[in-house]
Order: structure tokens, then C-alpha cells, then sequence
């Protein structure tokens, strides 16, 4: 199971990482003495599914020590938030972000806060601050604030093992399962916690999306990731690609099959006829490599719910914090299965929809090509919330050349630009760390401490007039960044 710990010695060597992993868990247990005994406690954290996921474990965690809590979900932190949050009178906990605001939250709240994330540090050192970068860890691939807050919740209560699979569920929802060999590092140790406290199941086995809650025909024409050529968007097309394959798409009785009813024949059949079939249209090996891989089962769930896959989870989590829903996610991560459960679902199907639409839209306008990325302006024809997702769904669809990052604006509500851009790891490979190069643009366009995120992925927001000047500085930093690696 799972990948090697030497894939994961990038920043600190293997002795240097046992430290760091020391190092990390004793801060972890320092906290979890002190959350242990709280009086009151709100959790603040990200809309979306690893901030939903690491908010609920530490709702969770805090309630089973009758701590009483409140919690308030954001889709970003801003400066505005923080002194908001001073009404609330209690301990705050940031889950999925706040680690670049520690200065302004010493200010405002002197040592009375938490903050659980993943993304690179910012200024300042708290000791309340659990973030594995901090440690040399690597929060881009080995553990999400999901992971943190299980390893918090668990150093609270050993009864908190259970909420191990909420943690798959976060690290799958910031993607850190997209390898071949699965969740690394940390994250693997939690999957083996999962695994021991029989919440969890793992296997190796064909990694296209539904693979538990899609009727085979949708499974195939809904899948973006990878976009398989001729089949994603052509129903017709994937109905006889299956029966060509011999694979019947009912059972017995009507029902329609899904990926996870086929027998282990019909299933070798089908995920070799698919890589065959993207081999044949030229799918660039490391997206093969993506497409088997281990899939996790959360066992305690129904067998045909969404919820009962981590890939799948995630995106019911995600498609209500971004529908602005963040409650009904927050509820279903808590443990309801029926009001918010129903809603989810629903939501879940306004989200496939909204991409569907986002991902033509760009296809057919196109996209602008700068030096060192591709830019598409989407005005607010897509919603900010998916704008990131659907810039990198063009990857895979094809129509867009990987040899570049994707930026995209959208707009806020009030107007102000939302800057999501997207990277493939080769890109990273090369050098390109986008969280940094947002970073160096906004501080050289004198905003402070507003853009941030991960290599692959990041954001900001921007006023419009900074718009032509942030375009030409970005443009210039990703190239230093590919330029210093190819010296
Ligand atoms: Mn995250």
C-alpha cells in the first residue's frame, strides 16, 4: 500500500524528517493538551472540502470533550474577517488557512487563537500554529489540514480514530491522492489508522471519477479527469464502447451498473479498453499513471451514496462551499444523512452542470497566450468559486498545451477580481511555484499579504485598475522561476 516515504525527501533529508515529524507531532500534542480544556470555542474555517473536512474533526473532537462550540465557514480570509471575529468571545481555531495572517492575529487576539493549515508559512511564529511547513514537512503533498486536524483530534482522544476517513476525504479533496501510489507520507499513516479502526477499506483499482454512485454510460461521458477523447460529453459513444466491450449496463433485475458492481473480469476489460483508448489518442504518460491507483471506501457509509468513496465525498464537499453552501457540507461531514444529506446531493448536480458549462465556454472563446502562461478573462459568465477548478479541467481536455500555467479572473461580488491559476506538476518540476510568484506579484503591487497557495495552485484578489500591471509582473516572475531551473 502506498507510496515511499523517499518520495517525500525533497526538503529535508531522512533523518531530517523523522526530526520534523518529532517535532511536528509534539507541537501537535502541546495543543491538543491546551484545546483539550477549552471553555469556548469557535471554529473558523475554509469553504472548501479540506477546510469543511479538518473544521468538522475539530468540531467533532472539541464537542466530545463538551467543549461548546461555534463554527464560521469563509471562502477566504481577509484582514476584515479577523477583527469581526473579536465579537464572538472565545478561542478561535482556523482550519485551512490563517497562517499567513499570524501578525495580524497576534495583534488582535494576543496568544487566544489556533491555526491548522497546510500552505506555505508566513511571517511570524505562534506556538499554537500547526502547519508542516513549518517543520519541513511538505503540506503540499504529504498531509492536508485535514490530516493535521485528525493527528489534533486524535492526540485529543484516541476515540477520534473513527474521524480518520474524514481525513482521506480532505487530502482527496485538495488532490494530494493524485499520484499512482496514493496518499503519502502522513496521510498514509492516517489511511492505516482508518484501515485498523475499520473506517476505511483501500485498493488498488481504476481511478475515474463515480466509481460507486454512476450508471456506467454516465461514468464515462461525465469524466473530466482525464477527459477521455470522444468519450467525456458523448453519451452515445460510451454506450457502444461498453457494448463492445460485452459489459451490460443493467443487472437482472433493471438497475443500472456501476463501475463498482462490475465482476473483477468485467472490470480488468474495461480499464484496459480506457487506457488502451487514451494510449491511442496520445494521453501524455503521467495522466496514464493517474488513472489506476488506490481508491479508498469509507465503510460505514451506504454502498451506493457518494459519500461512500473519499474522491467522491470531496466533491459533494466542494460543491457546497461553492454554491455558497457551506453548512450543508458542514452537516453532512458531522454526520447527517438525510435534510443536508439531500441537499448536497442536489447541490452536487447544479456543481457538474456549472462546470460543464464553464469548461464550453472557454472552449469556445479560447484562451490569450502570454509568454509564461495562457490567460482567460471570465468575466462573471463562470462563477468565481469554479473558475480554478474548470482552468484546470482544460488541461486534461486537450485543448490547452501543458507547457504552460493557466491564470484566469472571474469576478468577486463587488466587483474585484478573483485570480485563480493552475499548474501541472510537470510545470513544477520545471520550477513553477505559482503560490510564490502570486505572492511576489502582490507584494510588488503593494498589496500585503492577500495572494498565496500552493505550487500547483493559487489565488488572490486584485482591483481592477491592477489589472494590465499585474498581467505583465506575473508574466515576468513565472518566467524567472522557469529560467533559474533550466540555467
Ligand atoms: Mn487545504
Amino acid at each position: 500500500m502506498g507510496g515511499s516515504v523517499q518520495e517525500l525527501n525533497a526538503l529535508v533529508s531522512k533523518e531530517g524528517r523523522d526530526e520534523a515529524v518529532k517535532a511536528f507531532f509534539e507541537r501537535i500534542d502541546a495543543c491538543a493538551e491546551k484545546l483539550r480544556i477549552l471553555d469556548k470555542a469557535v471554529v473558523v474555517t475554509h469553504h472548501d472540502c479540506d477546510g469543511l473536512t479538518s473544521g468538522s474533526i475539530m468540531v467533532k473532537a472539541l464537542q466530545r470533550e463538551q467543549i461548546e462550540v461555534n463554527t464560521v465557514t469563509l471562502k477566504q480570509l481577509y484582514t476584515e474577517d479577523i477583527s469581526r471575529l473579536k465579537n464572538m468571545h472565545a478561542t478561535l481555531i482556523f482550519t485551512d488557512f490563517g497562517s499567513s495572517y499570524i501578525p495580524t492575529l497576534k495583534s488582535e487576539y494576543g496568544n487566544e487563537f489556533y491555526i491548522i493549515d497546510h500552505h506555505q508559512r508566513g511571517n511570524g511564529a505562534h506556538d499554537q500554529h500547526l502547519n508542516p511547513m513549518e517543520f519541513g514537512l511538505d503540506g503540499g503533498v504529504e498531509i492536508s489540514s485535514a490530516g493535521i486536524a485528525y493527528y489534533t483530534a486524535k492526540a485529543i482522544s484516541r476515540k477520534n480514530k473513527e474521524l480518520a476517513s474524514i481525513g482521506v476525504v480532505g487530502a482527496c479533496g485538495d488532490m494530494q491522492d493524485s499520484r499512482s501510489n496514493g496518499l503519502l507520507g502522513l496521510n498514509q499513516q492516517m489511511v492505516q489508522e482508518g484501515v485498523d479502526a475499520d473506517v476505511l477499506r483501500v485498493k488498488t483499482d481504476l481511478r475515474l471519477y463515480g466509481r460507486i454512485s454512476r450508471p456506467l454510460a454516465q461514468y464515462l461521458t461525465f469524466s473530466t479527469s482525464p477527459i477521455l477523447p470522444n468519450l467525456t460529453a458523448n453519451k452515445d459513444n460510451c454506450i457502444k464502447f461498453l457494448e463492445n466491450l460485452d459489459i451490460p449496463l443493467q443487472d437482472e433485475s433493471g438497475k443500472w451498473r456501476a463501475y463498482e458492481d462490475l465482476n473483477a473480469s468485467e472490470k480488468k476489460t474495461l480499464s484496459t479498453a480506457i487506457l488502451m483508448h487514451l494510449h491511442e489518442h496520445n494521453t501524455p504518460e503521467w495522466k496514464l499513471n493517474e488513472l489506476i491507483g488506490e481508491v479508498y471506501t469509507l465503510t460505514r457509509e451506504n454502498p451506493y451514496s457518494p459519500l461512500r468513496d473519499a474522491k467522491e465525498y470531496s466533491t459533494v464537499l466542494n460543491a457546497c462551499g461553492r454554491n455558497g453552501q457551506s453548512t450543508i457540507g458542514f452537516h453532512v461531514c458531522l454526520g447527517d444523512r438525510e435534510d443536508y444529506y439531500a441537499r448536497a446531493m442536489g447541490l452536487l448536480q447544479e456543481h457538474r452542470r456549472n462546470l460543464a458549462e464553464g469548461i464550453q465556454l472557454m472552449q469556445t472563446e479560447g484562451l490569450r497566450e502570454y509568454e509564461n502562461y495562457y490567460f482567460f478573462d471570465a468575466e462573471n459568465k463562470i462563477k468565481d468559486s469554479i473558475v480554478g477548478i474548470v482552468a484546470g479541467m482544460l488541461y486534461g481536455s486537450g485543448g490547452v498545451k501543458t507547457d504552460k500555467p493557466i491564470v484566469a479572473f472571474s469576478r468577486h461580488e463587488d466587483g474585484s477580481i478573483k485570480v485563480s491559476a493552475r499548474a501541472t506538476s510537470e510545470l513544477v518540476r520545471n520550477g513553477v511555484n505559482l503560490g510564490a510568484a502570486l505572492k511576489e506579484t502582490c507584494v510588488a503591487l503593494g498589496k500585503t499579504a492577500e495572494g498565496g497557495g500552493h505550487r500547483i495552485a493559487a489565488g488572490c484578489r486584485l482591483e481592477v485598475e491592477q489589472a494590465p500591471a499585474f498581467l505583465s509582473m506575473f508574466d515576468q516572475k513565472v518566467g524567472e522561476q522557469l529560467s533559474i531551473r533550466s540555467r
